[in-house]
């Protein structure tokens, strides 16, 4: 499929301005990438793209009906939707961003995909929708969805509503659900660059609750790949896991930061427990593996050394984020915790 032309939305974001480097570096593709530019969407994270030749940025809304419309009048082979609220804390705050960008936003592209044929619609999902595991267990495609958040039930109704536009309207629609993400370019509020950054800057580093959650960890670059595979070869109608088969608790998050960063235990501070909080995620990628050949290659330790170089080394990056609205968030959030 070279040569194809792919409207990318939230592109601006983690996991889109990585998946965006990644396309343009491994494929002919073309792409346009439509963000709202929210608080988290950053142009910076693109700097190094502008003036290619296959790369356009537009500002939109994916709730905005003529934002979209404009956003499909080249014609588009793919979509592939990354534009969301993405934090779950923010989600607790205020959940009203969340249901008007993943639900009402997704619909608006499904309908417009929709009424111009296209030929490809990739939701990416998240394991969130799946709820949460005890001490043993994995999700599988099948597990019935069950989100706790605000965040994580406004992606499942998304991604609902995305299977029914398929099931009804034949859309070519696939789903990916993921687990979470680590690497460059993640916005500085989520667990593994607020911990680093915090630690860089002497800060505390707020744990919630007992610190025994756990995450199954993926890079970015692992999930790019593996999105990159799903657009090209994955069938529409299915639903793939993305998982990085690296458990951990988030006490022993911060344990390996402190100790690459080379910063004191005394930093962790335990907090107030996140209402809702999930306990454990584990993803069981095999439909992954064995129906599409993909297999994660970034070991987890030199994944994170790697992770927190970057976070060293792009210190203006965070440093200009962490400021405004950014400080009044964390200081609404951590307030009483
Ligand atoms: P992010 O918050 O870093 O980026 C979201 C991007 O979407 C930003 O650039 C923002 O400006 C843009 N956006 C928000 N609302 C928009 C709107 N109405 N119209 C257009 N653009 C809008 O998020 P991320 O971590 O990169 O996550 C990307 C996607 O992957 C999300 O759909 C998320 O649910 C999913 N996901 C994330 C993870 C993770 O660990 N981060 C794991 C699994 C799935
Ligand atoms: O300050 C913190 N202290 C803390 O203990 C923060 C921000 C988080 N945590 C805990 C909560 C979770 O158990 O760390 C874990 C990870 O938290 P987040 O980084 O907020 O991620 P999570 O809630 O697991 O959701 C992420 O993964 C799935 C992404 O934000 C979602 O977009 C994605 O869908």
């Amino acid at each position: 499929m070279d040569s194809r032309h792919i409207l990318v939305t939230g592109g601006c974001g983690f996991i889109g301005s990585n998946f965006i480097r990644h396309m343009l570096s491994t494929s002919n593709t073309r792409i346009t990438n439509m963000d709202k530019l929210t608080y988290a969407g950053n142009l910076e994270n693109l700097k190094d793209l502008e003036g290619h030749p296959f790369y356009t940025f537009v500002r939109g809304d994916i709730a905005d009906e003529a934002d979209v419309e404009r956003a499909f009048k080249t014609p588009v082979d793919g979509v592939i939707n990354f534009a969301a609220e993405s934090h779950v804390d923010r989600s607790i705050i205020n959940p009203d961003a969340f249901i008007r960008t993943n639900i009402y936003g997704t619909y608006r592209l499904l309908e417009q995909a929709r009424k111009k044929g296209t030929a490809r619609f990739l939701q990416v999902s998240t394991d969130e929708v799946y709820g949460s595991l005890g001490e043993t267990g994995k999700f599988r495609e099948e597990t019935p969805l069950a989100p706790n958040s605000p965040y994580s039930a406004s992606k499942a109704a998304a991604d609902m509503l995305a299977m029914a536009y398929h099931k009804t309207f034949g859309l070519p629609v696939i789903i990916t659900r993921c687990s979470n993400n680590y690497g460059p370019y993640q916005f500085p509020e989520k667990l593994i660059p607020l911990l680093v950054s915090n630690a860089l800057e002497d800060r505390d580093l707020p744990v919630y609750g007992d610190g025994l959650n756990v995450r199954d960890w993926i890079h970015v670059k692992d999930h790019c790949a593996a999105l990159a595979r799903v657009l090209e070869k994955g069938v529409p109608g299915n639903i793939y896991n993305v998982g990085g088969g690296n458990e951990r608790t988030n006490l022993e998050i911060v344990e390996i930061i402190l100790e690459i960063v080379g910063k004191p235990r005394t930093l962790i501070r335990h907090v107030q427990d996140r209402p809702g909080h999930d306990r454990r995620y584990a993803i069981d990628s095999t439909k992954l593996r064995r129906e599409l050949g993909f297999e994660v290659s970034v070991p987890f330790r030199s994944g994170m050394e790697e992770t927190v170089r970057w976070y060293v080394e792009h210190r203006s990056w965070w440093e200009r984020i962490k400021t405004g609205e950014y400080l009044s968030y964390y200081e609404t959030w951590y307030k009483n915790r």
